[in-house]
């Protein structure tokens, strides 16, 4: 038996839901859907109402999902122009920068509507219109939300590309999507280094069309390499154009946003988002499950360039009227009590982080948390991957001084905001389960081969059954990829690509990808792109990648490569190749480990059995199955005998 931890009472007490209200709305949201979301739906401000509140279907292959669909809005009206006459004056943001001794900025609702109207009008004023699509590439400055919002506002559908990822990947978005502009900064500060964005930017920019346009916002002053006629600095052009901006009206399906992600084949997908059903659920998610009270400071510590940033630092806070800080650093710069010194400063209510975060900082011991007074804390969150209960219990006991409660939210770039999730004031919590399922999400789990419903207490793969407001839409360009990710594997069923376990009291434990992504440090990447940036490489002939478990990062990135016949395996090699995936891709996609493999276990039919790699990798090789209906079953021990992971 695991432990179960009660709701504290105070909490329960002024909880927006507590125990029996979940019970009681749940069972309303599954049993009538539609009633459910039509109310829910007035959340947020409409400029025509909508009379349909759903339309979907998920049966391959006629998969479409609509919702509001007759309703218009605008979403950064949502996030500023409706608070003004209430909380003009309130902050929005709080942005603390990388160096803890510069200063913090707070915005207000009223300063956050002139600067995102100004930047709007910059927007028009370089041509960009409804339906244009922009690329944000920026570091965690506040011109990173006035940017979204500032799209939002005309129309504009934005993509944010994180700005660790390399030039090749910038292009390769800004290409994919068709963008007219790419806004970026002069340099990004991070951990007391800086990233040269405005260099990676140009970099990019040569494999794109000549048209696309350039914005740069000011941060570090540094000089930057300029072309004339393309780039444009933000602050010269803001000086020029009107302080008020009327917002677009926008259909309830209008795309909001696109946001690339990994999945197990291919390139990078881009996860359309609409507005409508996009902004209720952020909203609602947002307010239920961190229990947001008015007037409290709120912290997600993700970056804008994932969709936790865009839903939990973004849309969902500002659409509540919260005030939402937002981080330019990292946890452990200038030292591994940064995060504990800016909850104290900043007194925060909600901190909401990674697992990995978590790990990283256990790892340093409780004195740095110790050192600093967290009473301003109520609730604590965590994203990203699985957290394991040693993490949480930390957690629990060290940061949230087992007073508050931990919501371990289980949801993915597809799906918009949380889908499995414990409710503050009404879910009991265990270590490492992300409980139960939020408000109108009726998940389901199946027999990964049969594709049979296992009721009860059971263990398979992780599907939903029905449609929510918050999912995507389609893959940008590519409705038929949409259609087979997601709706073919398991019919009439959304696949979520993630294992788990149901216990007995209904609990979900979410046991991580059952397809080739990987999560590192709670950052999605396929496998098939480090495979295909290792074998652009001229030594290199072939390459497989698995993940490997990583105390710190979750999980490891472990590449098998073969040489070509006249490249010798070396040292320098090996740190070339870790180099160039570096640089391919970004920091996030560097290679933990490189094992030479003169060849790669395959199938009479060619296809690697990368079972069998994961396996060596996890180095759990005493298992390895069935590998008779390996063509070269010799392959196998050579690998073994020369594994990288040896404990
Ligand atoms: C929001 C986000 C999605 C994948 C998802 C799953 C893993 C996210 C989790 C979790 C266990 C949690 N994941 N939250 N696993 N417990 N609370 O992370 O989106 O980057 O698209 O990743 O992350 O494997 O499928 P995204």
């Amino acid at each position: 038996m695991t432990e179960t931890i009660p709701v504290p009472s105070d909490i329960a007490k002024n909880a927006h839901i507590d125990a029996e209200t979940y019970q009681r709305m749940y069972k309303a949201s599954v049993e009538d859907t539609e009633a459910f979301w039509r109310k829910e739906g007035e959340r947020i401000d409409w400029i025509t109402p909508y009379t349909r509140v759903k339309n979907t279907s998920f049966q391959s292959p006629n998969v479409y999902i609509r919702w509001y669909e007759d309703g218009t809005l605008n979403a950064s009206a949502n996030c500023i122009d409706r608070h003004l006459a209430t909380r003009g004056d309130q902050t929005a943001i709080i942005w603390e920068p990388d160096a803890p001794t510069d200063e913090a900025k707070h915005i207000t609702y009223r300063e956050l509507h002139e600067k995102v109207c100004r930047f709007a009008n910059v927007l028009k004023e370089l041509g960009i219109g409804r339906g244009d699509r922009v690329v944000i590439y920026l570091p965690m400055i506040p011109e990173a939300a006035y940017a979204m919002l500032a799209c939002a506002r005309i129309g504009a559908v934005h993509s944010v590309v994180f700005a660790g990822f390399s030039p090749d990947s910038l292009a390769n978005r800004i290409n994919d999507c068709d963008a007219k502009l790419v806004i970026t900064s002069d340099g990004a500060p991070r951990g007391g280094r800086t990233t040269n964005l405005k260099d990676n930017t140009n970099s990019a920019l040569l494999h794109c069309k000549e048209s696309v346009k350039c914005l740069v916002v000011r941060r570090t002053g540094q000089q930057v390499a300029w072309n004339a006629g393309q780039d444009y600095w933000l602050d010269a052009l803001e000086a020029t154009v009107d302080a008020d901006c009327p917002p677009e009206e926008m259909g309830a399906e209008d795309p909001l946003f696109i946001l690339y992600t990994s999945g197990s084949t291919g390139r990078p997908k881009g996860v359309v988002h609409t507005t409508g059903g996009y902004m209720v659920y952020a909203a609602m998610t947002h307010k239920l499950t961190f229990d947001y009270k008015d007037g409290e400071i709120y912290w997600c510590t993700a970056d804008v360039g994932w969709v936790t940033g865009h839903t939990y630092i973004v849309y969902g806070p500002l659409a509540n009227g919260a005030i939402s800080l937002m981080f330019e650093g990292v946890p452990t710069y200038p030292d591994a009590g940064r995060f504990w010194a800016v909850c104290e400063k900043h007194k925060v209510a909600t901190f909401y982080t990674a697992p990995t975060a978590i790990r990283a900082l256990m790892g340093k011991g409780d004195e740095p948390v110790k050192a600093h007074d967290l009473s301003s804390l109520r609730i604590l969150g965590t994203v990203g991957e699985p957290i394991n209960p040693e993490a949480w219990r930390w957690y629990d006991e060290v940061v949230g001084a087992k007073r508050c409660p931990i919501v371990d939210t289980w949801w993915q770039t597809e799906t918009g905001g949380h889908l499995i999730t414990p409710l503050p004031g009404a879910t009991p919590t265990k270590p490492g389960s992300a409980t139960t399922p939020f408000f109108g999400i009726k998940p389901a789990v199946l027999d990964a081969n049969t594709g049979e419903v296992l009721e009860g207490a059971t263990e398979g793969v992780l599907v939903i059954a029905d449609s929510w407001p918050g999912q995507m839409r389609t893959v940008w360009g590519d409705h038929q990829r949409f259609v087979e990710t997601y709706f073919q594997h398991y019919k009439g069923y959304y696949f979520t690509g993630d294992g788990c376990r149901r216990d007995e009291d209904g609990y979900y434990w979410i046991t991580g990808r059952v397809d080739d992504v990987l999560n590192v440090s709670g950052h999605r990447m396929g496998t098939a792109e480090i495979e295909s940036t290792l074998v652009a490489h001229p030594a290199v002939s072939e390459a497989a990648v698995v993940g490997y478990p990583h105390d710190i990062k979750g999980q490891g990135i472990y590449c098998y490569v073969t040489l070509m016949s006249d490249k010798e395996p070396s040292e320098a090699l090996r740190k070339e190749l870790s180099d160039w995936v570096r640089s391919e891709i970004g920091p996030i996609a560097k290679p933990d480990l490189i094992q030479w493999a003169p060849g790669l276990p395959k199938t009479r039919s060619g296809k690697i059995m990368r079972r069998i790699l994961r396996k060596i990798a996890e180095d759990d090789f005493g298992a390895l199955g069935d590998t008779s209906t390996l063509a070269d079953p010799a392959v196998v021990d050579d690998l073994i005998e020369n594994r990288q992971n040896r404990k």
